[in-house]
């Protein structure tokens, strides 16, 4: 007998067809999606520009559904309001600890503008290095891949670290997210762990094979 498991999907809105953006969220939000992840680059801190805070101002106002913005840039604490100003609650903002010299002097300001705080984790951090934020943040991302880039190959080490974090989680208070490569396989195997959500990309989801609405209740109907 198959066990119903919950977690929540996120698209990578870098991922989507940027000429029919409007389309695109619509499609998404009724196929049953979650939230959108918006991947914000500055060219520094990832060799890359994906999206900017005009497309997220955009996506903001064309669904009601959670933004999940993931924020790869270099001291974020420059920045953070202009972000902060254009989320509403129930956004989440994650940034990279060591984007930033006080890291938790801009979760802060975070929490205080009643978003959700989060930290990203590249697959060359190691957990013991942001201990103490995973007290103050209630969303660790977990970078399965290397930042910058959408349809890279999963890295087996980043197994591990998911272990150390879901063995964390409850007794610190946050929930753990997976962003990188994100194939059925992983969520067959890290649901039933505990890994909240997954960040679905060119992987699973924009391979454009299947509309997203069978796409995501294919793996809603998955048996655990
Ligand atoms: C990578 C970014 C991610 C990607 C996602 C895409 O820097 O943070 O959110 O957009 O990994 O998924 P996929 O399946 O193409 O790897
Ligand atoms: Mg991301």
């Amino acid at each position: 007998m198959g066990v119903q498991m919950n977690f929540e999907l996120m698209a990578s809105m870098m991922c989507a067809d940027y000429g029919c953006l409007r389309d695109e969220v619509k499609n998404l939000d009724k196929a049953g999606i979650d939230s959108f992840h918006i991947d914000i680059m500055d060219g520094r801190y990832v060799p890359n520009f994906a999206m900017s805070l005009n497309d997220m101002r955009f996506i903001r106002a064309a669904t009601d559904k959670p933004l999940d913005v993931h924020l790869m840039v270099e001291h974020p604490n420059n920045t953070i309001g202009i972000f902060i100003e254009n989320l509403c609650e129930g956004d989440t903002i994650y940034i990279h600890p060591e984007a930033e010299y006080h890291p938790s002097t801009t979760l802060q300001k975070i929490i205080n503008a009643g978003l959700t705080p989060g930290i990203a984790i590249n697959p060359g951090t190691s957990v013991e290095t942001v201990h103490e934020m995973l007290r103050i943040v209630k969303k660790v991302l977990v970078m399965s891949v290397n930042p910058g880039n959408a349809g890279q190959m999963f890295l087996p080490y980043v197994g591990n670290k998911f272990e150390t974090l879901l063995a964390l989680k409850d007794e610190m208070n946050f929930e753990v997210y997976w962003d990188g490569a994100c194939s059925a396989d992983k969520i067959q195997k890290f649901a039933p762990l505990g890994v909240r959500g997954f960040v679905l990309g060119t992987t699973l989801l924009f391979g454009k094979t299947k509309p997203y609405a069978e796409t995501i209740k294919n793996i809603r109907a998955m048996k655990f």
